[in-house]
């Protein structure tokens, strides 16, 4: 199974799994193993695609306790396949991006006498100061986002300073609700930790800094001045900065290195060696960069329950409708992003509402009618050209409350656009979601990338397909199409986060 040599041990700790892979050190696979949150503990926590929901204050989130049984149950996992836990060497991981975890001011004392003979949810129960984490998919926060952009006085400003315009998923503007919301929890919160940070430090036995890319996520951090911004800590603690800049801590500059060995809990109960290194963890997205060495114009997109478009620049050229974060390794290199909320779950609703065929594929009519429907359905000379928006949840960009909308233009002109109050055949839904998808993608990343021709819009180079949506060789066929590339190209690694969070 192993050539002897070193194992290092990544985790992809996304919205609704907790992924283990062991890899050697030429990246090759020599285990893996998954807790899904539904399948395991859906009964449990009452989640549902691995969250809870309040509908009516836009709330989503996580129970803590949940990660942490995932936590201890996928290296049992990992144990009851004989992988040689004992040889690894170094472990890190990916995470969700912009969670929070709110710690106790008895959080130190428990994480650092962990003891093998019990779980970590039980050991822990006392260690947070709130038993939820905000998702990213939440969108409670309009007052508070209004409030970022106000403090900085334009979304352009907060841009230029955080990387991003104000979101409400971004934790800058969580922290600040839920102390408004729960100012009792707020005191006795000794230490904010992101969901990266969180699981890293799980493996240290103490709290791990912030990585120095998964905190450009939290609106917070001031990127071109290197350190966390002194009027948005101001507003998101309501005039005591300092005791929210104790709460998040340090963030640590590199991105590579041990940032101490695993805790003794994992020595004694799954053999790990005391000498084991933990790397710093990142967010998803910025593991994602890291998983492939992008050339310039190149991007990743990845298909998962949200959809971004990823590319690695040395230019920081912030925008309100995009994401800059610093690259999670390469100091002066930048990670671009755009995402989007109705990525994977969006198409799911289209596929719902079509007939299921008897093969027992759920894709197939999906996938058959994206296929043989007319790029914009414009099937012949006259046809107007169809275009639909599919914002199942309230998007991020635009920040678009949820609905679907369907137009229709000039084919040849792309003029005249017109809404149409009657949807059309549900069929045709299947190709213009995904052209909508694609199409927004290209739009948003103009500025980043070049026109292959005068006249032609600008479009990436190389596109590298990842996540569960590059499976479906419709999708990918039809975004190829939309995006003009000079290659759309699938990544075999199914593992790409997790070797990502690996390296
Ligand atoms: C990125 C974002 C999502 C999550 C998914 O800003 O919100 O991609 O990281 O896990």
């Amino acid at each position: 199974m192993t050539d002897n040599g070193p194992l290092y041990l990544g985790f992809d700790l996304s919205t609704q799994q907790l992924k283990a892979i062991v890899i050697q050190s030429d990246l090759s696979i020599v285990s893996s193993a998954k807790v899904d949150f539904d399948q395991d503990f859906g009964a449990k926590y009452k989640i549902k695609k691995g969250v809870l929901v309040n509908e009516q204050e836009g709330e989503v989130f996580a129970p803590v306790a949940l990660w942490l049984e995932s936590l201890d149950l996928v290296l049992q996992r990992l144990q009851e396949q004989n992988t040689p836990l004992n040889c690894i060497k170094g472990i890190s991981g990916s995470c969700q991006q912009h969670g929070s975890v709110y710690w106790s001011h008895e959080a130190e004392q428990l994480l650092g006498g962990l003891t093998a003979d019990k779980s970590l949810v039980d050991q822990l129960a006392g260690a947070f100061s709130h038993p939820f984490a905000p998702n990213w998919q939440d969108h409670s926060t309009q007052h508070e986002c209004d409030k970022f952009e106000e403090t900085m006085g334009t979304a352009e400003r907060l841009a230029q300073a955080t990387g991003s315009a104000a979101h409400h998923r971004f934790t800058g503007t969580q922290i600040m609700r839920l102390r408004h919301k729960l100012p009792q929890m707020y005191t006795s919160t000794s230490r904010i930790s992101l969901v990266s940070s969180f699981l890293a430090s799980l493996f240290l036995g103490s709290i791990a800094p912030m990585d120095i890319s998964d905190v450009c996520g939290m609106n917070l951090w001031d990127i071109p001045s290197n350190t966390w911004s002194s009027p948005l800590l101001d507003l998101a603690s309501g005039g005591s900065p300092d005791d929210l800049r104790a709460k998040l801590g340090e963030v640590r500059q590199d991105g590579g290195g041990s940032m101490g060995n695993v805790s003794s809990y994992f020595v004694n109960k799954y053999n790990f060696s005391p000498d084991c290194g933990v790397a710093p963890f990142t967010g998803d997205n910025p593991a994602t960069i890291l998983a492939l060495p992008l050339r310039p114009l190149d991007a990743i997109v990845s298909l998962g329950t949200s959809t971004t478009f990823l590319m690695s620049t040395p230019v920081y050229k912030p925008d309100p409708s995009y994401h800059f974060f610093n690259h999670p390794t390469t100091p002066g290199q930048y990670m671009f992003m755009l995402c989007y909320k109705n990525g994977g779950l969006a198409r799911e609703k289209v596929r719902d509402v079509l007939p299921s065929s008897e093969s027992g594929d759920v894709w197939e009519n999906f996938n058959k009618h994206a296929l043989e429907t007319a790029p914009l359905d414009v099937r012949k000379e006259g046809d107007r050209a169809k275009l639909g928006l599919y914002f199942y949840l309230p998007e991020i960009v635009p920040n678009i409350k949820a609905g679907t909308w369907r137009y229709t233009c000039d084919a040849n002109s792309g003029e005249g656009l017109e809404e149409v109050k009657e949807p059309w055949a549900k069929e045709t839904d299947a190709r213009a979601i995904i052209e909508s998808q694609a199409l927004s993608m290209r739009l948003r990343s103009q500025k980043l990338v070049t026109a292959p021709r005068e006249g032609l819009p600008a479009q990436p180079g190389r596109v590298y397909l990842v996540g569960g949506g590059s499976l479906n060789p419709a999708i990918t066929r039809v975004l190829g199409m939309c995006w003009g590339a000079d290659g759309v190209y699938k990544l075999d690694v199914g593992e790409c986060v997790r070797v990502g969070g690996c390296v």
